[in-house]
């Protein structure tokens, strides 16, 4: 890739890119007193920049100088960073010092790969986008969920394309009941009021990760958070008319502000998710489950087939719902399969490494 590739467009407003250090600049960036307790005297004096692309060779950030390329030690890798991470880095040369222990991390396992994948670093909000239309998928959403309770950051479902049907509300409804608590909203992503629906996790210093299948409209709102008048940052694809797929036009993760003074990640389109190292966020997720569990008779009840199992007398008197039961097994099967044991000896399935 060419070195000027920087990303298409500002990734600031024009005002945050002067390049003086104005007074609140990085607490509108994200930083907070969780990231400078961990400078050492001697660091007072580094760069704090945050990582907005992550190429094979090379690492793009924000800083107070503007947007800069990282200089990388010799034979340094970029594995392992991720969009949205704190770096130091030397104020003059740009040569990176290190990344600073993150506040939340969302990543995945991908089959085949001993290196996770990285959606984005200090993450507040996961916005789990999806549309009123094919896309639309429970059990798909129950992982993004699971994903972002694991992650420690807080999921926001919101339904696009609301425009495109006379009625949202069975999508509403629906997603609402896939996890306590959960705030659902439905907008046409390419409408302003949709950066008003929006603008209560979008404030100054607030970060919200964009995830979803390809074609929900994900660039689309970014654009439409980034505000009117400004370059639009990402570019947008249409969907296939008989299936609702999209043709995946993001091919990589970036950072961008956006007009409420927040940050947006914005990710490529997730094919298929995979869960693993994931137990609590599944737990929360499934909380009548979890709640349940402690009346079973059994304290290693599998909530399968024992005598006594509250999991199973909530099911068959109808307090339970059969397709949740369904698929949290599946979820908690596929999590357990996935995930490295606490205990490499009790491991058996050669290959398991050790849970961190
Ligand atoms: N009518 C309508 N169209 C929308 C809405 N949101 C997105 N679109 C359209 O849907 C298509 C896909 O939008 P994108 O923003 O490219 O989708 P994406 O999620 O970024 O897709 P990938 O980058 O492939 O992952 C585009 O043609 C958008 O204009 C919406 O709320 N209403
Ligand atoms: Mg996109
Ligand atoms: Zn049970």
């Amino acid at each position: 890739m060419p070195e000027s590739d920087l990303p298409p467009t500002p990734l600031a407003p024009p005002d945050r890119q002067s390049g003086s250090a104005q007074p609140g600049f990085l607490a509108g960036l994200g930083w907070s007193g969780f990231f400078s307790e961990q400078l050492a005297p001697d660091e007072a004096g580094l760069l704090r920049a945050r990582i907005s692309a992550v190429h094979r060779t090379r690492l793009t950030a924000t800083s107070e100088s503007g947007q800069i390329r990282l200089s990388l030690p010799a034979r340094a890798s970029t594995a392992g960073f991720a969009v949205g991470d704190w770096v130091l880095a030397d104020a003059e040369t740009h040569l990176l010092h290190r990344r600073l222990e993150r506040r939340t991390l969302i990543s995945r396992r991908l089959e085949g790969s001993p290196v996770p994948q990285l959606t984005g670093a200090n993450v507040d909000t996961l916005f789990i986008v999806t549309s009123c239309n094919a896309d639309f998928n429970p059990a798909r959403l129950e992982r993004y969920l699971a994903l972002a309770n694991e992650a420690g950051t807080e999921p926001v479902m919101v339904l696009t394309k609301a425009d495109t049907v006379d009625d949202a509300d069975e999508f509403v409804r629906q997603a609402a009941s896939l996890q306590r608590g959960l705030v659902v909203l439905t907008l046409n992503a390419r409408s302003p009021e949709a950066a008003e629906a929006l603008a209560p996790w979008c404030g100054s210093g607030r970060t919200v990760a964009l995830i979803g299948s390809s074609g929900v409209g994900k660039s689309t709102l970014l654009n439409t958070l980034a505000g009117p008048g400004q370059v639009r940052p990402q570019e947008t694809g249409a969907i296939r008319e008989h299936d609702a797929k999209g043709r995946h036009t993001t091919t990589s993760r970036s950072l961008h502000a956006i007009a409420a003074g927040g940050w947006v990640i914005d990710s490529p389109g997730m094919r298929t998710l995979h869960l693993s190292d994931s137990e609590s966020g599944i737990d929360t997720l499934f909380a009548e489950i979890t709640e349940l569990a402690p009346q079973c008779r059994f304290r290693d009840c599998t909530h399968n087939h024992e005598p006594g199992c509250a999991v199973l007398a909530a099911a068959a008197d109808g307090r339970l719902d059969p397709d949740r039961l369904a698929r949290w097994r599946k979820l908690r099967d596929e999590n357990r399969e996935n995930t490295p044991v606490a205990n490499p000896r009790a491991a058996s399935p050669a290959g398991r490494r050790r849970k961190r």
